[in-house]
């Protein structure tokens, strides 16, 4: 576990003594769209139908717009802090190699975040960059989810799969997902809850064949979805940014993505995923080639 109290505050819960965190490397490492920052150390979200606001002063989370009931129901899991990241990480260091990827970001912990979100959110981020995937995420939800206001500020939640079905693939383009419109379109047609619970109980590997059923979700995709929001901690996503990591630290440039998954999940075990995101996210913001 990695904190310790919740405390009740008139304008604000606070948790205390939070260990291996860090907003900027929570936030930017790759594995969210919603939350963006004032300063360095606050940034304001919408995650499960709230939009909350966090500040990290020395080893406290000031977390403002909640209530106790909702930090313990809800915000606990979604940053995971239940989680002992100083054990994955001491795991991890051991490879020599790895343990510089794990000190750049030594403040990531993986968000459980919505499934569904998350479905649709990896299915734009195929062939696309960032602030794009996040802009066109931003519209989906002003137009099919619920207004929400905080400090005189509109924010948006992600939509339900009910409220999304109402879209039309034109309509899905104007919010500038491009091809993957279509791909969104007939998802949501074909999903529903009892197959986002099937895949939740499914182990990894069945998981990931589950995801890949559905239109716009391949191999990469499917990793993406299930490491960040279905607790599935062997997945892993190998964009360019991973790819280079690993031929950086590992491997010839000339192996496939696919070879670079298997070979990186059995090196990694049942702690790739984390091992990814450490690398992902040194990779992108060092910007290093191979
Ligand atoms: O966290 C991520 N890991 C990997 N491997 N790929 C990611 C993450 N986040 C993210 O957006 N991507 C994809 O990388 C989306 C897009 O194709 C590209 C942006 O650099």
């Amino acid at each position: 576990m990695d904190y310790k109290n919740i405390e009740e505050h008139k304008e604000y819960i606070k948790i205390t003594k939070v260990k291996n965190f860090n907003l900027r490397d929570i936030f930017e490492c790759g594995q969210c769209f919603r939350w963006n920052s004032n300063d360095k150390d606050t940034y304001i979200g919408v995650a499960f139908g709230k939009v909350i606001e966090v500040k990290l002063i020395d080893e406290d989370l000031y977390i403002y717009n909640s209530t106790k009931e909702e930090v313990e129901k809800i915000w606990i899991d979604y940053f995971d802090l239940n989680r002992d990241y100083g054990l994955i990480k001491k795991e991890l260091s051991k490879d020599p190699l790895l343990s510089e990827a794990v000190q750049f970001g030594k403040g990531i912990r993986l968000l459980k975040q919505d499934p569904f979100e998350l479905i649709i959110s990896f299915i734009i981020s195929a062939n696309n960059r960032i602030p794009m995937i996040k802009r066109a995420i931003d519209k989906i939800s002003q137009r099919w989810g619920e207004k929400l206001e905080y400090k005189g500020n509109i924010y948006y939640t992600f939509p339900t799969i009910d409220s999304l079905r109402n879209a039309t693939e034109e309509e899905l383009r104007e919010c500038g997902v491009g091809f993957r419109g279509k791909y969104i379109k007939s998802t949501v047609d074909i999903l529903s809850s009892s197959m986002i619970n099937e895949m939740l109980t499914a182990n990894d590997d069945q998981c990931h064949k589950l995801l890949q059923k559905l239109p716009g979700i391949g191999p990469k995709v499917a990793d993406c979805i299930m490491l960040f929001s279905m607790e599935k901690y062997s997945a892993f996503p190998v964009d360019v940014w991973v790819k280079r990591a690993m031929q950086h630290f590992y491997l010839a440039p000339d192996v496939s993505l696919p070879k670079i998954r298997e070979f990186a999940r059995d090196k990694f075990g049942k702690n790739a995923g984390f091992a990814q995101q450490y690398l992902f996210y040194y990779a992108r913001e060092n910007k290093i080639i191979v």
